[in-house]
């Protein structure tokens, strides 16, 4: 049989170049992530002298930087698309230039890191110094990445000529807000690494200000997470009632709540350095407050979801609260997958509103419940759902069936990473309120007479760590079998349409241009006066200008 793609072959082939890399990074990032699990179990240590920081920072790096971002771009690409149109042969060029940018720039990249000469952590703390080209590398995937975003925002603009007068595509819309959110969000990554980071690492000055490069990148590092989340967001609100043979809740709900990321989720970086010197309380109070607004939409999200759930429960016949609860498509992993990824967001995202409350951060800062945090948004909820996408966008683009076998071994597999994650990260928790510290090799504690009550837990993170290794084996060998040997056939791109009762979309929810402009002035608010004061209390030669505050 021949196989059907569901969009444009050329630009599966974009989106699929895409994915590639994402899954190779899995592979790798995954290995990383085992070893470091049993390092810090105290049983295990790393053989022929590789060091624990190269590890953590080839998983950082792989899994944070490299598989979100190029997951991500590819699945907005093939999404847009479908929705869209075909993208032109000048947009496509566009993204095949980006493409390959993020490619040579992943790999310069790597190989420093595989010298060992780049242990800098996926947040490159400064005074931590890599090699030059490490840092030119990952600028290339940056610069890669807003090119294939421009690719995006410029077949957005194209749809919007073609059909004056009309609301864009939720998805379409969605995907710019998470590029844009992206593009914003790296201007200050861009100016720590080239104003400050590359020139210090090539010897042109002495020195850097460590606390204006650790804010720099912070200004960046929030909405990072929030670049990780809205493509799961997007699959929640437009894919998964599809799915689930719904409709989606509501159009304006999901374009206020992607606005409202993009305001909020700048102005909050402060919140990682709430236990930082050199920065004014008040300020640290007021984007902690900022912070408490960039919940709203995650629990509008919450909100829509399930409302989506009991709608189309209810469609089937469900009576009662919770009748719906057994209409819903247990069996198909492309509903499940991402299901237990929003299971797994409720603790990870109440652990955030903790990390977010100033006293509360005290206890937590710098152990490994922040973790234990991190792996239950961005390596459940995110992750758990770009899984769930992957199983049906590669049989869908490239033509070929997700057959029920390999249904069965996505089941499998989400299974696997859900135990996995939920032992590991419960575990680290418990470890993280014990004072056991995160970032720090076994080594570097051991001694420490408190660390006795921290093995039990590290235990139950190996145990989980192995299971999960074993799901983004599975996970892999899923995703090269859909791309290469799955049957040749036709595979649904699913995207629902809005439900008939849902309002209107209002015509300030499709403008980007408001929505930028009124970003950058609460960027401007929250950050203006702080970078005043850091600049005028730590000129350059000042003490504390290459201070080390820690990992
Ligand atoms: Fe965070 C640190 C605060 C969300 C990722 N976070 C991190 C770090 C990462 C990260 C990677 O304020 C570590 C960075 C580093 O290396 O140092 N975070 C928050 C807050 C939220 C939040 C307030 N974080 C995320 C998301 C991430 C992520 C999302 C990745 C994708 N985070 C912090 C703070 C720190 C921090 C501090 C610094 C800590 C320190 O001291 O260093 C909020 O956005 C969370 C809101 C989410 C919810 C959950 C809504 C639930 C939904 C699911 C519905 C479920 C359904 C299913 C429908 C309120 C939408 C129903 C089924 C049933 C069975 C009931």
């Amino acid at each position: 049989m021949k196989g059907v793609a569901s969009i444009n072959t050329k630009d599966a082939k974009l989106s699929m170049a895409n994915l590639y890399v994402a899954f190779t990074a899995l592979l790798i990032g995954a290995l990383a992530g085992l070893l470091q699990v049993w390092v810090r179990s105290g049983k295990f240590t790393l053989p022929a002298g590789i060091d624990y920081y190269q590890v953590l920072t080839v998983h950082g790096v792989l899994l944070g930087l490299v598989l979100t971002t190029f997951f991500i771009i590819g699945f907005i690409i093939a999404g847009q698309s479908k929705v869209c149109g075909d993208y032109s042969a000048g947009e496509r060029r566009l993204g095949w230039i980006g493409f390959w940018m993020m490619t040579i720039g992943v790999a310069i990249a790597a190989t420093f890191v595989l010298l060992g000469e780049a242990s800098v952590l996926y947040t490159m703390y400064a005074p931590l110094m890599a090699h030059p080209l490490h840092y030119i590398g990952l600028t290339l995937v940056v610069v890669g990445s807003w090119i294939q975003g421009f690719s995006v925002f410029i077949r957005h603009a194209r749809w919007k000529k073609e059909n004056p007068g009309q609301t864009s595509p939720l998805l379409s819309f969605m995907g710019v807000a998470t590029l844009v959110l992206w593009l914003v969000a790296c201007l200050g990554l861009a100016t720590t690494v080239l104003v400050q980071i590359i020139p210090w690492s090539l010897n042109l000055v002495p020195t850097i200000d460590v606390l204006i490069s650790r804010t720099l990148f912070w200004y960046f590092g929030h909405p990072l997470v929030y670049f990780w989340l809205m493509p799961a967001y997007i699959c929640w609100y437009v894919i998964i009632p599809k799915i689930i043979g719904g409709k989606i809740f509501s159009d304006s709900l999901a374009r206020v709540s992607f606005v409202l990321f993009m305001l909020f989720s700048m102005p909050v970086g402060f919140h990682h350095q709430l236990l930082e010197p050199g920065i004014d309380p008040f300020w640290k109070y007021l984007q902690v407050v900022l912070t408490y607004l960039v919940v709203i939409p995650s629990l509008m999200t919450a909100f829509s979801v399930f409302a989506t759930f009991e709608l189309r429960g209810r469609e089937l016949g469900a009576t009662g609260i919770f009748g719906w609860w057994k209409k819903l498509p247990w069996k198909d992993a492309r509903f499940l997958a991402p299901f237990l990824g929003m299971v797994l967001f409720i603790p990870g995202g109440a652990g955030g509103i903790v990390n977010a409350s100033h006293q509360m951060n005290q206890m937590v800062h710098n152990t490994i419940w922040i973790t234990g945090h991190f792996h239950l948004t961005v390596a459940s909820a995110c992750a758990m759902t770009f899984f769930g996408i992957a199983f049906w966008l590669v049989p869908s683009i490239t033509g070929r069936k997700f057959t029920a076998k390999m249904n069965k071994l996505a089941l499998t597999q989400t299974w696997f990473w859900f135990i996995g994650m939920f032992f590991m990260s419960a575990a680290m928790h418990a470890a993280g309120l014990q004072g056991a510290p995160r970032r720090s090799a076994y080594s570097e504690y051991a001694g420490n007479p408190d660390a006795l009550s921290w093995i039990p837990y590290q235990l139950a993170q190996a145990v989980g760590g192995t299971l999960l290794f074993i799901g983004a084996i599975l996970m892999v060998i899923i995703f090269f079998s859909l791309a290469f040997s799955a049957p040749k056939g036709e595979e649904e791109f699913p995207i629902a349409v809005v439900h008939e009762n849902a309002e209107k979309v209002p015509g300030i929810f499709d403008n980007f241009k408001v929505w930028i402009v009124v970003t950058f002035v609460l960027i401007l608010f929250a950050y203006t006066v702080p970078f005043i004061d850091m600049i005028q209390n730590a000129p350059p030669g000042s003490p504390g200008y290459t201070n080390v505050i820690g990992r």
